[in-house]
């Protein structure tokens, strides 16, 4: 996979891709991933990339201009599964939205900032527009680095047995269950009897029991009815 990201702060999405599975996804060549500036794409000697909105009112708009020539440049060199705007307003990002991604072979994208994008940008470019949660974060990157992550740990290859996807939360439409390690006691408090027995179809019922109460309490919107 290739992930192109355009930005106006390139500087806050190095660190989450240089640590961990992240680093080692792109060290074992299952992915690749590109930050440019948008102030590249400036024609503006001040290298300006926003603007005041029409109608008035507080807050810069990010002009169209900059982000159409980063988007048709990078579009010249390949053809993008998805072009992704991250905007508070957006869908709200979902592991079956990860799940999807996952299969792309190229995706796009577009961090906003300050008041967002000219409308024409989303009408013209955007496949799809995704938000992390309902609270308003300073701009798209954090966002961005969410989904990357979300996605890039889903390419077959690039978790192992111990970090396997399978068993996390949500992927069963289930929260996961507790889980313990050494020493079998802490304070007075006991890891689970049935744990420690090591009778696979009996680990397998209690966890499967624990993730539905877990599920039920904290989570019930995402059993339905
Ligand atoms: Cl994608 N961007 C911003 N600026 N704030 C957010 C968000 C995105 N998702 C939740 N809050």
């Amino acid at each position: 996979m290739r992930i192109d990201i355009i930005t106006v702060l390139p500087e806050l999405l190095k660190s989450p891709f240089s640590a961990s599975i992240m680093q080692r996804a792109q060290t074992k060549g299952h992915v690749e991933i590109h930050v440019h500036n948008l102030r590249d794409f400036s024609d503006d000697k001040h290298r300006n990339v926003d603007d005041y909105q029409y109608g008035g009112g507080a807050g810069m708009v990010m002009s169209v201009g900059p982000i159409s020539k980063a988007i048709e440049t990078l579009q010249a060199q390949r053809k993008y599964d998805e072009l992704i705007y991250m905007t508070p307003d957006g869908d709200l990002l979902e592991q079956s939205t990860c799940n999807q991604l996952s299969l792309a072979q190229n995706l796009l994208i577009l961090c906003g900032h300050y008041k967002g994008v000219d409308q024409r940008i989303r009408d013209l470019y955007i496949t799809k527009e995704l938000s992390i949660g309902s609270y308003v974060l300073s701009g798209g990157e954090l966002a961005a680095a969410i989904v990357v992550d979300a996605v890039v740990r889903l390419i077959p290859g690039v978790l192992n047995d111990e970090t396997s996807a399978l068993t996390d939360s949500f992927q069963d439409g289930l929260l996961a269950p507790p889980v313990y390690t050494r020493p079998p006691e802490f304070k007075g408090m006991q890891v689970p009897e049935v744990l420690l027995g090591g009778n696979p179809k009996d680990v397998a019922a209690w966890r499967e029991e624990k993730a539905y109460e877990r599920t039920k309490e904290r989570r019930p919107d995402l059993l339905g009815d």
